[in-house]
């Protein structure tokens, strides 16, 4: 078995202590760290995610593969964010409102700090107010980030909570997470969507013009 078979491995079956030496492993053996972000640990919780649909596993699993996968980025951050970086601009990011899923969100923002963007984390659960509070507080973009598709209306209503607040023209609104398409994108408002971290990056400095 290859390291990032290994990697992915330890995900699925939620094995932190052993991810961490793995992931340790895999970059002294010159592996690219986007490739152990990919092929490891974002291709194993795609896989817990199917086990969680079979019913094969259920929410205690998800959660330790989660903290598992947490544990593999904390080594990884420092290797994908760049450093020194002048700022291309702010922006807040959260997983909306009612959603716990943070793991997407935290790679996306990681991702735009990696970039050059100073990023307000806002967590998860983020009420619209609280989006509203970070763009009053010079945020010039807000990345909406959601996993359910109970919870996707809330993106919506962020939108709206900028219109009545008289920020909407100020503020660039991206948004993205599993469920979430262009297509819902259009319909809401949002200037844009990403399907994933990297193209978070792309459309960021698009709609920033930067
Ligand atoms: Co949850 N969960 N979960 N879960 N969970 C999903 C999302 C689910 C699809 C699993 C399934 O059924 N296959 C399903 C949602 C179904 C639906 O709504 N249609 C689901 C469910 C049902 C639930 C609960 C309701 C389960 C329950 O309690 N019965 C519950 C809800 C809790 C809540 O939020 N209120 C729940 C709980 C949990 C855990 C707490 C156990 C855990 C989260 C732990 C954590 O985040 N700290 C968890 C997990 C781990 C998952 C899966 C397995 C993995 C999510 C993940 O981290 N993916 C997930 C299945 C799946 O997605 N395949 C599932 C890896 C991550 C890197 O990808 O987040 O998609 P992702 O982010 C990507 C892109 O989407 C994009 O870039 C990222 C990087 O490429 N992106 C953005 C994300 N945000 C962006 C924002 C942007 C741009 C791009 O802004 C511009």
């Amino acid at each position: 078995m290859s390291v990032i078979q290994e990697i992915r491995q330890a995900v699925i079956e939620g094995q932190a202590k052993t991810v961490v030496p793995k992931v340790e492993q895999a970059l002294s053996e010159g592996i690219a760290p986007d490739k152990i972000l990919h092929d490891g640990l974002i291709d194993a919780m795609r896989e817990v995610g199917e086990l969680f649909e079979q019913g094969e596993f259920f929410v205690p699993e998800m959660l330790i593969a989660a903290r598992a996968m947490a544990a593999a980025l904390e080594i990884l951050k420092p290797r994908l964010v760049e450093q020194g970086v002048e700022p291309l601009g702010t922006i807040a990011i959260g997983t909306v409102k009612g959603d716990l899923h943070d793991i997407g969100k935290s790679l996306v923002a990681m991702m735009l700090e990696g970039a050059g963007f100073e990023i307000m984390d806002l967590g998860v659960d983020v009420t619209p107010e609280k989006f509203v509070e970070a763009v009053k507080n010079g945020a010039q973009a807000v990345a909406m980030s959601a996993l359910l598709t109970t919870t996707m209306p809330n993106m919506e209503n962020t939108i709206k909570a900028l219109e009545t607040a008289d920020l909407r023209d100020k503020v660039v609104v991206m948004v993205g997470g599993a469920p979430v398409t262009q297509e819902h994108a259009n319909k809401i408002g949002a200037d844009g969507y990403a399907p994933d971290a990297s193209a978070a990056v792309r459309k960021a400095k698009e709609l920033l013009g930067v």
